[in-house]
């Protein structure tokens, strides 16, 4: 059985727990704390040099780390990762877009803001992240005005991995009612068979 090294509030460890439940695999989920250094750990360290979670481990000796790289992994030859070459692109260039130019900005504002609880002590740093967490949103709304989803006219681990952030951005102070296309882009991915909440266990 796969072993999920985790931290239950977190996106990127959302993303992981939201697909293993949509293909039923059963996963053993280790709850890190990262806020005490469990992350930075020598024996964790061991298991993703980079010290974060997410990190699967797949057997005895292996160790994936990063949400998006987890994610292909268990997705390839699933119907959330299309066969198509341009398709499979389309969902990189989503998940690209992901870790660069949306959760850099979003999930590290509502970090600060609601897992730190220190909006006053990181104002200045939160302030810093707006105009790049409101062009993200910018971007996925006018993607979502013409499409369904992000790749290949499915959904794809490009909208998992987008949706793990986008449907707690106002956690980190970005409303998203200028964004209409988004919310009704957050109720089809919460409409899939076996969605989950980020709070919520792999059922
Ligand atoms: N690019 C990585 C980011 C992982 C990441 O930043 N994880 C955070 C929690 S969301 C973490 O483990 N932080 C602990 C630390 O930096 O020590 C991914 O997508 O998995």
């Amino acid at each position: 059985m796969y072993r999920l090294y985790q931290m239950q509030d977190s996106g990127n460890c959302y993303k992981v727990r939201l697909l293993l439940n949509q293909l039923q695999i059963p996963c053993e989920c280790i709850e890190i704390d990262i806020l005490s250094g469990e992350s930075r750990t020598d024996t964790f360290l061991e298991k993703n040099s980079n010290g974060r979670v997410p990190t699967l481990q797949l057997d005895e000796q292996t160790y994936l780390p990063e949400s998006n790289a987890i994610l292909w992994y268990l997705a390839e030859e699933t119907p959330f990762l299309p066969q198509d070459k341009l398709a499979r692109a389309r969902v990189l260039q989503w998940m690209f877009f992901e870790q660069y130019s949306h959760e850099p900005f979003i999930a590290t504002s509502r970090f600060w803001i609601s897992i730190l609880q220190q909006e006053d002590n990181f104002a200045d740093q939160i302030a810093a992240k707006r105009s790049g967490g409101e062009a993200a949103l910018g971007v996925m709304n006018r993607h979502l005005q013409d499409n369904d989803y992000f790749a290949a006219n499915q959904y794809t681990i490009a909208d998992i991995a987008l949706y793990a952030y986008t449907h707690v951005a106002e956690e980190g102070n970005f409303q998203l009612a200028p964004y209409p296309a988004i919310t009704t882009w957050l109720t089809r991915v919460q409409s899939q068979s076996w969605h989950i909440g980020l709070l919520d266990p792999i059922a």
